[in-house]
């Protein structure tokens, strides 16, 4: 037996393979195995406790490089714990109990951003409007189920989202719930773009130029909405900022398996054929026209001030499970 439970550690393959994903729901799924690996962590050692939450932070933060959802998540929790900690919390049993409070607080957090969103997205969707969406948003298909609960008359074109046909889970999600769903090729999402009033997606993380990282593909959706001035909006919580590119750093795109494309077979039968799968790509600010976020909509240029405003200064060059 490892050093954490097997509980965890499907926690942590689940993320890896993808079998949870989405960035909200990666955030929460992380969150929650820190609290449950800390409350069943059983020595008395307070050293060994922080040693042993930080070592599982970093085992979650490893699964997935894109979505900074998961890392801002983990930081939430381990500064205030940490905090207490060299404030003087020293026993195991308080600590444990802070470490609950602390993930249970964001997951509180998070859901309640993605309601928050849903009404000021939905705010933004007219009566009679057709849109257009990539991927499999939690957040975004927040906005559209209560824009359509509302009462509003909408259709929603859903791009299958290849390879992984994350948008097949979208239009069964839409569909199920009574909107209008038409599923589409994700290169024939121009052939349609003259149709759409708005697009409206997710994001995996806002850089500090408001530059949105989302599923790839996302940005030459961005660039026929552009070209067709069809309305580009990003539906996320202010935890997908990644406070790392205040400082230039840039946000690592996931590279993934071939197999996702092509079988291990048939690329080698072709041993010249690199084949090349990145999972996110980047959608520069000047093609979102706004960022719905909890704390309110607006411009991808005023989202990093939102942020300081709201949070100040949240950088920190050392992590804190190093
Ligand atoms: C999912 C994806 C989603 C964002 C936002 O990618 O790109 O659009 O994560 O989702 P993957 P949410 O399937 O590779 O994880 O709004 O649920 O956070």
């Amino acid at each position: 037996m490892g050093r954490f439970p097997r509980e965890f550690m499907d926690v942590v393959e689940g993320i890896k393979s993808m079998r949870i994903r989405g960035a909200a729901r990666i955030a929460r799924a992380a969150v929650a195995a820190l609290r449950d690996v800390g409350n069943s962590y059983e020595g008395s050692d307070v050293a060994g406790f922080i040693n042993y939450i930080k070592e599982a932070s970093k085992l979650l933060v490893a699964t997935r490089p894109t979505a900074v959802s998961l890392p801002n998540g983990l930081r939430f929790v381990l500064n205030k714990l940490l905090t207490d900690y060299s404030l003087g919390v020293d026993s195991v049993g308080e600590l444990r109990d802070r470490l609950v409070r602390y993930c249970d607080e964001f997951i509180n957090i998070s859901r309640e951003a993605a309601d928050k969103i849903a009404v000021f997205g939905a705010r933004r969707i007219e009566d009679g409007d057709i849109l257009l969406t990539h991927c499999n948003s939690s957040v975004a298909i927040g906005v559209i189920k209560r824009a359509f609960d509302e009462g509003k008359s909408i259709k929603v074109f859903v791009t299958e989202t290849r390879p992984r046909f994350q948008g097949r889970l979208t239009a069964e999600a839409l569909s199920s719930h009574g909107v209008e769903t038409i599923l589409i090729v994700d290169s024939a999402a121009r052939y349609y773009m003259n149709d759409i009033d708005k697009v409206i997606v997710g994001a995996d993380a806002i850089a500090a130029n408001g530059a949105v990282v989302n599923k790839i593909g996302t940005s030459l959706i961005a660039l026929a909405a552009h070209e067709a001035r069809t309305s580009f909006m990003v539906a996320a919580e202010t935890y997908k900022f990644s406070p790392d590119t205040l400082f230039g750093k840039l946000i690592k795109i996931e590279e993934r398996s071939y197999e996702e494309i092509v079988s291990r077979d048939w690329l080698n039968k072709y041993p010249n054929i690199n084949v090349k799968n990145p999972a996110f790509d980047v959608t520069p600010p000047e093609y979102i026209d706004l960022i719905i976020t909890e704390l309110g909509v607006v411009s991808p240029s005023m989202f990093p001030i939102l942020i300081m405003e709201r949070y100040g200064a949240i950088y920190s060059e050392l992590e804190p499970w190093e």
